[in-house]
């Protein structure tokens, strides 16, 4: 079986008005879709035999034994379906809680607090040149930590990322998830992406990725 365009447990008007319907309609119905698409015909024309999670997949992307532009667009077309079903798990009408318990705990101990983290991460998306992702991570060693991505690569991409993380939570740097409601105003939709931000399923990531590293 190939890879499938997960269904959203909300409306697309459900962000309203920090995401509008619109955008979101564009974004998981044909952008995402796009992407899911590209990587299973892709998949089929190399005949490749998977069956792996899109997680482990664009993990060893570089692995694979395809000449070199096949690889590209399996990265390019894996990462926008891996980087996207991530960020929809994330987001939550009526979010922006505050994290608990072990993160909390972690996000201090990294960031100084939880504002330190906040201003870490906005800072990362503002200064991402482009199109990309900015994301928080945690390392091998236990470690959280903010970086942005280039197009769909993601930190979990072994020979592609700068530094390696499991991902827990991720936001979409795309115009095409911003521009019709906030043209150019990337700060805006970068600070309402808090009030819809599911931290206690950022929560279960980052449990889950201190079992155990991996990517
Ligand atoms: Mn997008």
């Amino acid at each position: 079986m190939r890879y499938e365009l997960p269904e959203l447990p909300y409306t697309y008007d459900a962000f309203e008005p920090h995401i509008d319907a619109k955008t979101m309609e564009l974004h998981h119905g044909k952008h995402h879709a796009t992407y899911v698409n590209n990587l299973n015909a892709l998949l089929d024309q190399m005949g490749y035999v998977g069956g792996e999670s899109i997680g482990e997949f664009v993990a060893n992307v570089q692995r694979l034994p395809w000449p070199q532009d096949r690889i590209g667009a399996a990265k390019f077309n894996g990462g926008g379906h891996h980087n996207h079903a991530l960020f929809w798990t994330v987001i939550i009408p009526n979010g922006g809680d505050f994290p608990a318990g072990a993160l909390l705990a972690a996000t201090e101990k990294a960031f100084g607090s939880l504002q330190g983290f906040k201003d870490a991460f906005e800072k990362s998306a503002m200064a991402h040149f482009g199109s990309g992702w900015t994301w928080l991570c945690i390392d091998w060693a236990g470690e959280l930590f903010v970086c942005s991505t280039l197009n769909h690569d993601s930190p979990n991409m072994v020979g592609y990322a700068e530094r390696l993380g499991t991902p827990i939570l991720t936001l979409d740097l795309w115009e095409h998830a911003y521009y019709l409601k906030y043209n150019n105003r990337r700060g805006e939709y970068v600070k309402n992406f808090w009030k819809i931000l599911n931290w206690n399923t950022v929560a279960k990531y980052y449990e889950s990725a201190t079992g155990g590293f991996h990517v």
